[in-house]
């Protein structure tokens, strides 16, 4: 029988559905076996059971479920600093698009770069979010826009677990943009590129959700549908880009679907809102992309709290719109930009960012789920969202393992 572990002098941030702001217990003990927790409470409560239990004494710091950061375009080739720079003088996200810079730019770096250099640059930046705790991320594909690329670009996340000590969920983001070898024929890109590119790598077990970008800049909602339309025979659940430059009604299709998320959603409005709360679908805000692009269309907290949809939040870490290699400063801007509280958006990048990637033994603490943890030197929770450019990690524990 593997021995059990007891963790004991901590406090947890449970994230469960408790009457405790953040599910919280103070001096709480949680008993660890076979990599899944199996009893978390106050430690005068713990089973005589654990009596024999190796005991790891954390010293009073606090404990929260590992991070997850739900959305990540973490594997890419090369950067944008240049056009971050054009920017900076004067032209505009769809300008510098339009030009044949933005998401084009990177597809062409990505095509040039090996499986390996993807991966180790990849590897380097899911190294910055591990420091900070982080045990699962969502990784998209829709930078390589060509059949081959693209299943490079979801192999290289795929390989991502077997170096590091983390979960990768895959999403295949093949409509992300039309690449210049189809331009003005978006619909033959959709069937001679996209579609088969997802067939393939949902026949080689690359593909976990599939996602799309439903913008002016990229597909039409009737576009979308018929991506998701393979999705649905495959079997596959969907997400998308939705909402972030424009009110397209992506969100709504999105949820006619039953996606598990609709993400950046600025432009969102109050049916696409309600569409969203009868589907499931969790709102996935991205203050990356908002403060790199200036935007000024904050998403609809509010009516998103009013009808009770369940937000997560994540990096988008992409080279473009949302260069942003850090979940703790996500959690600050979300509070700072979008008056977030900061028990949502520690619930963003935990329960919800699981609810999100459709993961169900991940992003509590509770019997029965992965003992994915992050242990940090803080006393209470805000200052997770609190503080900027500072990490209070202390050490994660993966799978039960500190
Ligand atoms: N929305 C975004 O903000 C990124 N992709 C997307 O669908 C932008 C990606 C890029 O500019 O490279
Ligand atoms: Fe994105």
């Amino acid at each position: 029988m593997a021995k059990n572990t007891l963790f004991i002098n901590l406090t947890a941030a449970t994230m469960a559905h408790d009457t405790a702001p953040y599910g919280l217990i103070e001096d709480a003990a949680i008993a660890v076996e076979a990599g899944r927790i199996c009893w978390v409470g106050p430690k005068g409560d713990v089973p005589a059971e654990y009596n024999t239990a190796d005991i790891v004494d954390l010293e009073r710091r606090l404990v929260t479920p590992g991070l997850i950061d739900c959305h990540t375009h973490i594997v890419h080739g090369g950067d944008r600093a240049v056009e971050f720079e054009m920017r900076l003088n004067g032209a505009s996200y769809e300008e510098v698009a339009r030009a044949g810079g933005g998401i084009v730019s990177t597809v062409k770096a990505t095509r040039g770069a090996s499986e390996d250099t993807l991966l180790s640059d990849a590897l380097r930046r899911v190294d910055v979010l591990i420091a900070e705790g982080v045990t699962c991320l969502e990784i998209k594909s829709g930078y390589g826009l060509d059949i081959e690329t693209e299943l490079r670009m979801l192999r290289v996340a795929h390989a991502i677990p077997t170096h590091r000590n983390v979960h990768v969920k895959t999403s295949f983001l093949g409509a992300h943009a039309t690449p210049p070898e189809y331009a003005g024929r978006d619909e033959a890109y959709i069937d001679e590129v996209c579609i088969p590119a997802l067939r393939a790598a949902h026949a080689q077990g690359l593909v976990d959700v599939v996602d799309g970008f439903c913008e002016g800049i990229a597909f039409g909602p009737d576009q979308i549908a018929r991506v998701f339309d393979v999705a649905t025979e495959l079997g596959l659940p969907v997400k998308l880009h939705a909402e972030q430059l424009s009110n397209l009604g992506g969100a709504r299709l999105a949820a006619s679907y039953g996606a598990l998320s609709a993400d950046h959603i600025e432009y969102l409005d109050q049916d696409g809102v309600k569409a969203m709360k009868d589907a499931g679908t969790t709102a996935v805000i991205l203050p990356g992309a908002f403060y790199t692009l200036r935007e000024t269309q904050e998403p609809p907290i509010d009516l998103l709290r009013k009808h009770g949809v369940p937000m997560a939040i994540a990096t988008d870490i992409n080279p473009g719109s949302s260069p942003l290699n850090s979940l703790l400063l996500t959690l600050n801007m979300g509070c700072t930009l979008f008056r977030m509280t900061p028990e949502e958006t520690l619930r963003g990048v935990t329960q919800n960012a699981a609810r999100a990637l459709g993961m169900s033994d991940v992003g509590v603490l509770a019997a029965g789920m992965r003992a994915d943890m992050a242990v940090w030197d803080i006393k209470h929770p805000a200052e997770l969202s609190y503080r900027i450019g500072f990490n209070p990690l202390h050490s994660r524990i993966f799978g039960g393992t500190l």
